[in-house]
């Protein structure tokens, strides 16, 4: 029999990877007080440590860049220990793990920005989209559009939170490019409308993400550097009347920075795949080093796309929820467990680490 190069090791630049399997960033709203990994995070993690290559839930490098209540952050001394706990474990387990940088720019509530201060985004244009906060879903507040001579704090503060993510123990951090948060928020005309270096043109648009990446590789090195987009997906309430253009654009200038990985979520995130038409292989082609998909992957679509070249690694999502030995369950095919929707979101062990390992 023909070995699956799914469950192949891989070399990612110069991280050896066990298999090309990873688990995708996944908010599970945790965080114990100061915004700190606690020692359920250290479990679930750990539970997890088959896969490839883990990357942590998107953790906010600044207060302002918080959006939802109980995510971890990495902006204090506290936060940094709780997730070298994590990374320790992790490492001992045989995995590695990568850390997601976030800043959520407008999809943010007063109650959880300083002051009751307005959130902050590239416009001040409101997204039709939802975020939780004090235990209930509500409509995300009016942002504020950020002056040109805010951005350079903005990248000042993903550059500390890449070096503080090394501090920490990971193997590297995930710009978050995706999903309608800050950096998607600029490079997109839907909720972009500036009329500065950083709007108007597809090269204006690209500018923070890029000068984001550019720092953050500079801090840790572009070996250690990944980032994630998401060019056609509307989360958030996002829009774009050119991503083909825009995104070929961005990641064209990503690999000029040398990056370790791009990681793409294909289609809308965690639903269709093909809810707009967009030329993935385009990205994968202007871009020489590792190219991890995303969304709606199962078995059979992973071993034709690695198969076909298509992509170097997996990313699997929502599966690891439920299913945190899903390396061994694919492998040997035994069936996967549906996750539970009411636990996703906050909580304690329940619905996190309680998901059995088959047997
Ligand atoms: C689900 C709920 C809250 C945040 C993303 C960080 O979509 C998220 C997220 C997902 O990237």
């Amino acid at each position: 029999m023909t070995q699956n190069t799914l469950f192949a090791p891989f070399m990612m630049g110069d991280i050896p990877l066990a298999n090309r399997i990873v688990m995708a960033p996944l908010t599970r709203n945790r965080a114990v007080a100061g915004l700190v990994p606690g020692p359920l995070a250290v479990e679930y993690y750990t539970q997890r440590a088959s896969a490839g290559l883990l990357i942590a839930e998107a953790t906010q490098i600044s207060r302002q860049g918080q959006g939802y209540q109980d995510t971890p952050g990495i902006y204090s001394d506290a936060q940094i220990a709780g997730w070298r706990v994590v990374t320790e474990a992790v490492h001992k387990a045989g995995g590695k793990i990568f850390l997601q940088l976030w800043h959520v720019g407008r999809i943010s509530h007063v109650d959880l920005q300083a002051g009751g201060a307005a959130p902050v985004a590239p416009s001040a244009i409101r997204a039709k989209a939802k975020t939780f906060v004090n235990d209930a879903f509500v409509e995300t507040s009016e942002p504020r559009a950020l002056t040109a001579d805010e951005l350079p704090g903005i990248v000042d503060d993903f550059r500390k939170g890449a070096a503080n993510a090394i501090a920490a123990g990971f193997d590297g951090v995930e710009i978050h490019g995706a999903n309608g948060y800050l950096l998607d928020q600029f490079a997109k005309d839907g909720a972009n409308q500036r009329n500065d270096a950083y709007g108007g043109s597809i090269e204006n648009r690209a500018r923070l993400m890029l000068e984001v990446t550019a720092a953050v590789a500079d801090e840790i090195g572009a070996g250690r550097t990944g980032i994630r987009l998401s060019p056609a997906s509307p989360s958030n309430g996002i829009t774009c009347s050119d991503p083909q253009a825009q995104f070929d654009y961005l990641v064209r200038e990503l690999d000029k920075l040398g990056l370790v990985y791009l990681h793409v979520v294909e289609g809308a995130t965690g639903g269709p795949r093909d809810a707009v038409p967009f030329d993935y292989d385009a990205l994968r082609g202007a871009f020489r080093n590792t190219y991890i998909a995303n969304n709606g992957y199962d078995l059979n679509l992973a071993t034709e796309h690695l198969s076909a070249g298509k992509a170097d690694l997996i990313a699997f999502g929502r599966p690891f929820i439920a299913n945190p030995d899903l390396v061994a369950r694919l492998q040997t095919g035994a069936p996967l467990a549906e996750m539970d929707r009411a636990t996703l979101y906050g909580g304690g062990a329940g619905g996190y680490t309680d998901y059995p390992a088959f047997s």
